[in-house]
């Protein structure tokens, strides 16, 4: 492998400055930062609005919030967390990292990236101004059922064009991915020898591609109902409003998939470089995240199996979602296999990465346990699903973009952050994490609703322990502001290579990886 890159070549290019340099930026790392800092932002948008779920909920009764309110927080905050901090945080890391991984200079298509990127402060933007419009935010939920999310105020048809902006971000990023991936790889570098986390990138493209149109046709059936006398989803005019969750979850379900591939990724980056061992079957990997994409797709309804279905119908979505488990489990097996035996440290992206492997584990189950037909009549809708999905997307989606947050941070600012207070911020989220979500599974089983301001008595325990979790999970993570911050303003020198165990193309460009990068291609033996 041979280094392409003149660390003094960057002075005299024409690399704007100033607010030039954001506004008008073409370079995937600065793109790839952008996407970052405003997922970080949201992420704290978001997190403000589930502290105001969880204080109303530290006891029954009601103490903060009107329940029109309290619907308001928990449809923002899914919104806010799902479409403004973890996709958008994945996308950041793809801008940053796929072009230094496959060895090319950039991204297929730089302006397109700017105007993908730009694209998402004006959709949130949008979103947030719908706090101060009459009849507030939209509060059906997420899932934007109707016929209640046609009873939104003012704010419903900015609800469904920032979707529709959202989407558009969403697809542009995709096809650049892909398109970079496809066409940009250094000579040498055949398919598979494309690190893991560009794999799990290329097939979560895909799923873009062909999940985002989904939703921007439901939503905009939804808009056309409203505005326009169609009756779709109305029942009085012919339309059937269970043909939206259909559609909503053939979105639906590939999007919690698109949420959780890229992260499978990074831990196969991480994993294998702290075990100081190449990944334990990496072609099996390959293909498991293929089979889990493909599946993904036939597996909507069993978000639906209380809504009055076929019997052959609910037995076709239990065993295809069961199905999800065999290729999940291949992949937690070769993650396992790869730390057997090998000569492990554990830096912050390492226990992060591991705390990954387990929490993600338990969410895989008790998505196992939802996924039994009979069994999820009595959960469907109980706080035993908000246990479930926090699982899967807390400690599994938003730890591993913070185990790659802290594993490629020198990388990008040639600064080695602080290890101790990384380390604390791994362990304060790791138990808060536990003790905000596992009680809610308890909550589920005994019957308490999700998306409820108020609760029976005997529910107060577990809610209040649950609350007290969520606060000091919520606090822990200004560390994790600070750490950032203060390893970009400075610290211990990174070297090239960074991690002992670090192999790859982007550990061969210096740290902080200059701005422009393999303009010569390296050669991949
Ligand atoms: C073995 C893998 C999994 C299985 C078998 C599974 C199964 C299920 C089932 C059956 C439900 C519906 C429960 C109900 O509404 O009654 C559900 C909900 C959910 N799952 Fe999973 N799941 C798995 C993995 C994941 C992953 C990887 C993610 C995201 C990263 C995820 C995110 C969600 C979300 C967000 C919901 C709630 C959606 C909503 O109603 O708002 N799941 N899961
Ligand atoms: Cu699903």
């Amino acid at each position: 492998m041979s280094t392409a890159t003149d660390a003094h070549h960057d002075e005299h290019h024409d690399a704007p400055s100033g607010w030039r340099r954001w506004v008008f930026a073409t370079n995937h790392k600065d793109i790839g930062t952008m996407y970052l800092v405003f997922a970080l932002t949201l992420f704290f948008v978001g997190g403000a609005m589930a502290m105001v779920i969880r204080a109303e909920l530290f006891q029954p009764g009601l103490q903060f919030v009107d329940p029109g309110f309290f619907n308001q927080m928990t449809t923002m905050h899914a919104l806010m967390m799902i479409f403004g901090a973890v996709m958008p945080a994945f996308v950041g890391l793809a801008n940053w990292m796929v072009p230094l991984m496959v060895g090319a200079p950039d991204m297929a298509l730089p302006r397109m990236n700017n105007w993908s990127f730009w694209i998402l402060p004006v959709a949130f933007g949008l979103l947030l101004s719908t706090l101060f419009v009459s009849g507030g935010a939209p509060a059906a939920g997420w899932t934007m059922y109707p016929p209640l999310v046609l009873q939104t105020g003012d704010a419903f048809p900015f609800l469904i064009f920032s979707v529709h902006l959202m989407g558009m971000s969403s697809i542009m990023g995709a096809i650049n991915i892909v398109v970079t991936i496809m066409n940009m790889r250094a000579p040498g570098m055949g398919l598979l020898k494309m690190p893991l986390f560009v794999w799990t990138w290329l097939i979560t493209a895909y799923l873009l591609i062909l999940a985002m149109p989904v939703l921007a046709g439901a939503v905009t059936m939804l808009l056309t109902d409203e505005y326009f006398g169609t009756s779709f989803f109305n029942a009085g005019g012919g339309g059937d409003p269970l043909m939206f969750q259909h559609v909503f979850w053939f979105f639906g379900h590939p999007e919690v998939y698109i949420m959780i591939l890229p992260a499978f990724g990074i831990v196969s980056q991480i994993i294998p470089t702290f075990a100081r061992k190449p990944l334990f079957g990496y072609d099996s990997m390959v293909y498991a995240t293929a089979s889990i994409a493909f599946l993904s797709f036939i597996v909507w309804a069993h978000h639906m199996f209380t809504v009055g279905m076929p019997l052959a119908g609910q037995l076709f979505f239990m065993f295809a979602t069961m199905l999800i488990a065999v290729p999940t489990g291949v992949k937690v097996f070769n993650w396992m296999t790869t730390m057997w035996r090998g000569s492990m440290t554990f830096e912050t992206p390492m226990l992060f990465a591991i705390g990954f492997v387990f929490l993600f584990t338990i969410g895989g189950f008790s998505g196992l346990m939802l996924g039994i037909t009979p069994a999820d009549f009595q959960y469907h809708d109980t706080y035993f699903v908000v246990a479930h999905f926090h699982y899967v997307l807390v400690p599994g989606a938003v730890f591993a973009i913070m185990a790659g947050v802290y594993y490629w941070l020198p990388k990008w600012t040639g600064h080695m952050y602080n290890e101790k207070l990384g380390k604390l911020h791994f362990w304060l989220s790791a138990i808060f994490v536990n003790v905000t979500f596992f009680p809610q599974h308890f909550l589920g089983l005994a019957g308490m609703p999700r998306r409820i301001p108020d609760y029976a008595t005997q529910f107060a325990d577990f809610n209040m322990v649950s609350s007290i979790g969520a606060f000091v999970f919520g606090a822990s993570q200004l560390l994790f502001v600070y750490i950032i911050w203060s390893c970009v303003r400075g610290g211990e020198k990174a070297s090239q290579q960074v991690w002992e165990g670090a192999e790859g193309l982007e550990w061969t460009v210096p740290s902080p990886a200059p701005h422009h990068t393999f303009e010569v291609a390296p050669e991949v033996k």
